[in-house]
């Protein structure tokens, strides 16, 4: 009995150091991975809420589903941050191009800054894309369903008359000529983009595509530079758009301007994007997969009557009107020019087309990875000589 009472203590103990090393790395492992699972779920709940609500029909005005929120990094103080986020329009095919993007931004800017991110789709995001995503972003993050008529090609377009013009542009090899899909994104990305919801608290934006490099470590804070120098509209790239895409939107921009000089700033950039006073356009535009700009001017009085004015007249359908060239021809005539902003010190990669800082001390002080012999500035197809020539550089 003696030898029985010690033992019971003595295999308890045993088992219970067991127990403990066997439950050990579960617990650790469940610890650590908690705070993505625990957002998983709370976005998985909240994305079969709100869809059961849309499905009933409650929600079907609403434009936004806020799935995910990040709580920004305690160690990452605010204070001194615009009012400003990235948004990122992307489909869930997109996720390797928007890690690398996003990637490249958390590394060469935003771990030293917190700003936060908005992701859109046409379609809910999947699980996989917002656990993949948020893992790599310490800052807030949220993904947002667009509403239908934001995305889609109004009624009122006669579709025989899109779908000839798109047959056309399929036969003289126009990219994207054949594409519905990349119409509503461009239509989009002209008018819509600042009135989903997500949106509204958020002054400023920086727009990010899938797949484009951050060449250079941004120490200064551009959002903070726009902000303090009274600039609106920031670009890097600036290209000739496709004369096939955009056959009558002058003549639509010159009947604006008939219509409402008013809007017409004084000292515009009028010389950026025609070579004779406004007579003609001369294709040149800021390229918009990467724009920093002020939200408010896209939704103030003058932007809001010329998208109209445009989006009444079917181009975006009609032709292939892009959101670049539309965003270029609102800034250059509705702000003057000093409020425009060339970001030469961000090394930047979309598709073939990239610019490094020709600076030597920008080049150093961004410690970039990009050959300033590759950049595109003074490639043939860049507007750059248009810009300095405007800036009287
Ligand atoms: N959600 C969603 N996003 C889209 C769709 N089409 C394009 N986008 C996004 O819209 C942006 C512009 O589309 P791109 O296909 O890159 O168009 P682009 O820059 O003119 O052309 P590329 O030279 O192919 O890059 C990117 O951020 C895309 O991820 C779509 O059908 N749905
Ligand atoms: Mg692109």
């Amino acid at each position: 009995m003696a030898i029985m009472n010690g033992t019971r203590p003595m295999l308890r103990y045993v088992f219970m150091v067991f127990i403990l090393l066997v439950r050990k790395p579960n617990v650790l492992y469940t610890s650590y991975s908690n705070s993505i699972f625990d957002q998983y779920n709370a976005y998985t709940n909240s994305d079969e809420e709100l869809r059961t609500e849309l499905d009933s029909g409650r929600l079907s005005d609403d434009s936004s589903i806020t799935t995910s929120t990040n709580s920004a990094d305690p160690s990452n103080t605010t204070q001194g941050l615009a009012n400003a986020t990235f948004v990122m329009l992307v489909r869930n095919s997109d996720l390797d191009g928007t890690i690398s993007s996003v990637r490249a931004l958390e590394d060469r800017f935003n771990s030293k800054f917190g700003y936060p991110y908005v992701f859109l789709n046409n379609e809910p995001f999947t699980d996989e894309f917002k656990r993949r995503v948020s893992v790599l972003i310490r800052s807030e993050v949220e993904f947002g369903l667009i509403q239908q008529e934001h995305w889609s090609q109004p009624d009122w377009i006669d579709e025989e008359k899109a779908e000839k013009a798109r047959k056309k542009m399929v036969a003289l090899n126009v990219k994207y000529g054949g594409s519905v899909a990349y119409r509503n994104m461009c239509r989009f990305n002209s008018g819509f983009f600042y009135r989903h919801d997500l949106l509204q608290k958020y002054k400023w934006y920086w727009r990010v595509e899938p797949n484009v490099k951050f060449y250079c470590d941004i120490n200064q804070d551009p959002f903070r530079y726009m902000e303090e120098n009274n600039k609106i509209y920031g670009f890097i790239i600036t290209v000739y758009e496709i004369s096939a895409t955009i056959r009558s939107l002058w003549p639509t921009v010159t009947d604006f301007i008939e219509m409402h000089p008013e809007y017409i700033a004084d000292d515009n950039a009028m010389e950026f994007i025609s070579d004779n006073n406004g007579k003609s356009y001369n294709r040149c535009h800021f390229w918009s997969n990467f724009e920093i700009a002020d939200m408010d001017f896209w939704r103030g009085e003058a932007y809001t009557a010329f998208f109209e004015h445009l989006d009444s007249k079917g181009g975006f359908y009609y032709e292939r009107w892009g959101d670049a060239p539309v965003h270029s021809i609102a800034a250059s005539l509705f702000l003057k020019r000093d409020q425009l902003h060339f970001f030469e010190e961000i090394g930047y990669q979309h598709d073939d087309w990239g610019h490094c800082p020709l600076s030597d001390g920008m080049w150093e002080k961004g410690r970039c990875s990009c050959s300033q012999k590759g950049s595109f500035d003074y490639d043939p197809s860049s507007c750059m000589p248009h810009w300095e020539n405007l800036m009287s550089i």
